[in-house]
C-alpha cells in the first residue's frame, strides 16, 4: 500500500495526524504543502492522505484509517460505549474548541476597528463555555474520554498550546475548570502528547511573530 501525506506544519488539523504518526511510530512519506491545496485535495484542505492514489482529506477519517491499519498501540478501547464517547469528544474538540480558537488567527494583527476587542472577548467566552461542556461529558477520566490516551486527545496538544500562545498575545486568560487544568497537566506529562504540544506551540509562536512583522 502506498501512503503519502500532504501536511502543513502550521495546521491544527494536521497536528492531529502528526500526533498519531508519532504515537504509533508510523513512518510515511510526507509532503509539506504551502498553498494551492485544491491541486491535490478534494476539499482544498490539509491534511490529505493519498492511499494508493485515493485522496482522503478529513483528519478524522485519516485518524480512523491509521488506527485500523496500525492498531497498536490502540487509540480506541474494547468497549463500544467508551468508543462512542471517544468519537463524540473528538468531534467536540474539533468543532467546538478548535472551531472557536481558529477565529483568533484573523485577529492577531489587530486593526483599529472598535469591534475587534469585543470579538476577541466573545471568542474567549465561547472557549470557556466549550471547556465547561467538554468537562461535563468527560467526568473523572485521566484523559479526555477514558483513562488511556485516545482519538479524543489527538487535537488537544494543538488546542492547548495554541490557547497558551493566544492568551499571551491577547493578554487575556481563559477560565478553565479545575479538572481541565489537571487534564492539561497530564497532557504535558505524556511523552507523545507533550512533544506535539511543544512542536505546535513553537509553530504558532513563529506564525504570530511573522504576522506581526508583515
Ligand atoms: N474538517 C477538516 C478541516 C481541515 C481544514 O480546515 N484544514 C485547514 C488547515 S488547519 C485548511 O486546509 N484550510 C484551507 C486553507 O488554509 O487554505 C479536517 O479535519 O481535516
Amino acid at each position: 500500500m502506498n501512503l503519502k501525506l500532504y501536511t502543513n506544519s502550521h495546521s491544527v488539523s494536521c497536528s492531529k495526524v502528526e500526533f498519531i504518526l508519532d504515537f504509533k511510530s508510523i513512518e510515511i512519506d510526507k509532503i509539506e504543502a504551502i498553498n494551492n491545496y485544491g491541486s491535490f485535495s478534494p476539499t482544498a484542505t490539509v491534511p490529505c492522505l493519498s492511499i494508493d492514489g485515493l485522496m482522503i482529506s478529513d483528519s478524522g477519517a485519516i485518524l480512523e484509517f491509521l488506527e485500523e491499519k496500525y492498531p497498536e498501540p490502540s487509540l480506541l478501547s474494547d468497549h463500544p460505549n467508551v468508543n462512542s464517547k471517544i468519537r463524540f469528544l473528538a468531534t467536540l474538540v474539533d468543532e467546538k474548541l478548535v472551531g472557536s480558537i481558529r477565529k483568533l488567527f484573523g485577529l492577531v494583527k489587530i486593526t483599529s476597528h472598535p469591534s475587534d476587542g469585543l470579538m476577541i472577548e466573545n471568542i474567549f467566552k465561547e472557549i470557556e463555555n466549550h471547556l465547561l461542556l467538554i468537562n461535563n461529558i468527560r467526568k473523572e477520566e485521566k484523559y479526555l474520554a477514558s483513562n488511556e490516551v485516545s482519538l479524543a486527545d489527538c487535537n488537544a496538544p494543538a488546542f492547548f498550546s495554541m490557547l497558551k500562545e493566544f492568551e499571551i498575545h491577547f493578554n487575556k486568560e481563559v477560565i478553565k475548570p479545575n479538572e481541565i487544568r489537571i487534564y492539561e497537566e497530564n497532557l504535558q506529562m505524556h511523552k507523545n502528547l507533550y512533544k506535539e504540544y511543544k512542536r505546535y506551540g513553537f509553530e504558532i509562536r513563529t506564525w504570530i511573530a511573522n504576522k506581526l512583522l508583515s
